[in-house]
């Protein structure tokens, strides 16, 4: 009976397994943007920038390390538990040093914290601005949208809201919360200043895909930068809580052809020309 009710659990398990394999696996097949989140999706996005595949690198040096420790530190206690137990060690050892045991256990884990660190501050550099960028992309944060500005095209300037759950065009492969009006359009395999500000209170511009993640702060301009080599839209939220609408301020980005780019520059150009951007010129003279 019991072995039957057993073979059951196991048998759930292994049905689970299967099922998010598959959804997991059709999901994947389905999805063709590579910045986006997906159903049952464990672990980080996958890497669209050289920071974001570093991050993974990273992340996995840690896992090995992390899980190394775990291990060895169970198959310890396992020891201890089964070895010295009260039955089989009736008359415990009244040591209470060993200077070598000591030694080592200080200077192991002082040497494993190295070897994180090395890489941990290596990334924290090649993360912290771009080595010879080709463009400047200016990011200013707004209760609650976000407003874009491209200094080496002309000044182009526009702002960047959500666009509202009535209005979402699923066949037009809009998201529910992700989606905007005027989404961030950025050239492929470019080299890219982002400054990071805002013109109330501390937004935070983050797009796990890309690795990026700065605080915009009023008064402030917080530098990152983004490479993205693959053609696609990826999409990112406000990650610093910023009040009622914080939920509510999405960031698409949609990283096209150089030749596209600069077709949609001149549109752009056209399109926004006429538009009074208040909020964004107090934000940019507030800067200076
Ligand atoms: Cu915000």
């Amino acid at each position: 009976m019991r072995r039957v009710s057993l073979e059951t659990v196991f048998g759930l398990i292994a049905l689970l397994v299967v099922g998010l394999v598959l959804s997991g696996g059709a999901a994947t097949a389905a999805e063709p943007v590579p910045g986006l989140s997906r159903p049952w999706e464990i672990g980080m996005q996958p890497a669209h920038s050289p920071v974001m595949e570093r991050v993974h690198e990273f992340h996995n040096l840690l896992l090995v390390i992390i899980t190394s420790i775990v291990v060895f530190v169970l198959g310890l206690l396992g020891f201890i538990i089964i070895r010295f137990n009260a039955r089989r060690n009736p008359v415990p050892s009244k040591t209470t040093h060993n200077t070598l045991l000591e030694v080592v256990w200080t200077a192991v884990p002082i040497m494993i914290l190295i070897v994180i660190a090395i890489p941990s501050m290596r990334l924290l550099f090649f993360a912290n601005k771009a080595e010879t960028p080709e463009m400047t992309l200016k990011v200013i944060g707004h209760q609650w949208y976000w407003s874009y500005a491209y200094p080496d095209h002309g000044d182009l300037t526009f702002d960047s809201l959500p666009i509202a759950d009535s209005e979402i065009d699923v066949k037009a492969g809009q998201v529910r919360l992700l989606s905007v009006d005027n989404p961030v359009v950025v050239p492929v395999g470019t080299q890219i200043q982002v400054l990071v500000s805002s013109d109330d209170v501390i937004h935070n511009w983050a797009v796990p895909s890309l690795a990026l993640k700065k605080d915009a702060t009023p008064g402030r301009v917080n530098e990152t930068w983004v490479q993205i080599n693959t053609e696609g839209t990826y999409y990112g939220m406000c990650s610093e809580l910023c009040g009622v609408n914080h939920y509510f301020m999405p960031i698409e980005i949609r990283a096209v052809s150089k030749e596209a780019f600069a077709s949609w520059v001149e549109e752009a150009k056209q399109k926004f020309a006429s538009r009074p951007q208040p909020a964004v010129a107090a934000a940019q003279s507030s800067e200076q």
